[in-house]
């Protein structure tokens, strides 16, 4: 039998993958799965790449991540439930949708409780971040690192929001926790919990007139092609985590795990330099595809609207007033 250059580079490249298993045969690669919402070239997508590239290096093969993206594996909520059971092995998830299984995480949801992105990253990297931490890892997830989300803003395909009554009337999407309902009806607006996936159909189609989100999400589901005004009310400030199940966390060596939670860190890091440019890049993507974008002159107008909002959550969980007020104070 004559062998073709085909051939040949098979019979080579098989010998190659052959010798590269054996090599790596007595570590046994564990491999992860994780989960992520966003498409390639998101900021978050690209620093979950670089964690998954890095921890396979550091622990030379020991665990290989490899990250999913555009929640092929599941919407938010049951990605965190997988991860909770290890059906999953890591994510990055936005802490709102988790409000409804973490409790604690509700504090992080409620609408200006933070000042600013800096703010809220002085409160996560300290001690009242571990808190939160120790809430999730309670409920089997290993919070290693916080990530940004910047600040969400209302958009919608009829008009400027500059005071709550702009809102009237108006259908909006919100991420699936009870909270965003209050936060939105407080406004004056009718709240629609869907998942992300729904959203862009929904708003084209007009079952929805609105939605909320930071820039770079905004513009990379595409919702400002059908939503045309944007509207910086800067209603909510929530961190997200980089995830790991409790279950592959506790899998790890300790070695393995001092590797996974350092490049968690370097993950965020880089995230959160990316967040800043990708931002601004959306924005301008979006201005220049015909957004409107209006400054809300009077802030204080929305947040007098959220004391029933706080108030209710006080009455429903007075254990964590102390939280709410220490990083009220933290500022
Ligand atoms: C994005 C978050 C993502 C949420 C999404 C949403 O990064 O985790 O699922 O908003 O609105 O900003 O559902």
């Amino acid at each position: 039998m004559q062998t073709t250059t085909f051939m040949k580079k098979t019979l080579c490249a098989t010998a190659v993958s052959a010798a590269m298993v054996s090599m790596s045969l007595p570590a046994l690669a564990d491999s992860w799965r994780g989960w992520n919402i966003h498409p390639p070239g998101y900021p978050n997508t690209e620093a979950l790449e670089a964690f998954a590239e890095n921890v396979a290096e550091k622990t030379e093969g020991r665990v290989e991540p490899q990250v999913y993206n555009n929640a092929v594996l599941g919407d938010q909520s049951d990605a965190i439930e997988q991860t909770r059971s290890g059906a999953l092995d890591f994510a990055n998830f936005n802490m709102g949708p988790m409000g409804p299984i973490v409790n604690e995480t509700n504090v992080l949801s409620l609408p200006f409780i933070f000042s600013s992105v800096d703010h809220m990253h002085e409160v996560m990297d300290g001690e009242i971040g571990q808190r939160f931490a120790d809430a999730l890892a309670e409920k089997n997830l290993i919070a290693l690192s916080w990530f940004d989300s910047g600040a969400r803003s209302l958009y919608n395909t009829s008009h400027p929001v500059n005071t709550p009554e702009d809102v009237e009337g108006l259908k909006i999407r919100v991420m699936n926790n009870d909270l965003y309902v209050e936060m939105i009806e407080a406004m004056g607006g009718n709240a629609t919990p869907m998942s992300y996936g729904e959203v862009y159909q929904s708003l084209k189609t007009g079952v929805l007139d609105g939605a909320e989100n930071n820039y770079p999400s905004f513009e990379s589901s595409n919702h400002y092609e059908v939503a045309n005004y944007y509207s910086l009310t800067e209603h909510l400030i929530i961190p997200e985590c980089l995830c790991i199940a409790k279950s592959s966390w506790e899998a790890l060596s300790e070695e393995d795990q001092k590797i996974v939670r350092e490049e968690a860190i370097k993950a965020s890091e880089m995230q959160r330099q990316l967040w800043v440019e990708g931002s601004k890049e959306s924005r301008q993507i979006v201005e220049d595809a015909g957004v409107e974008i209006n400054e809300v002159e009077d802030k204080s107008a929305f947040q007098a609207k959220m004391d029933p909002v706080y108030a209710g959550f006080i009455e429903e969980n007075p254990e964590l007033e102390d939280l709410i007020n220490a990083i009220r104070s933290s500022n």
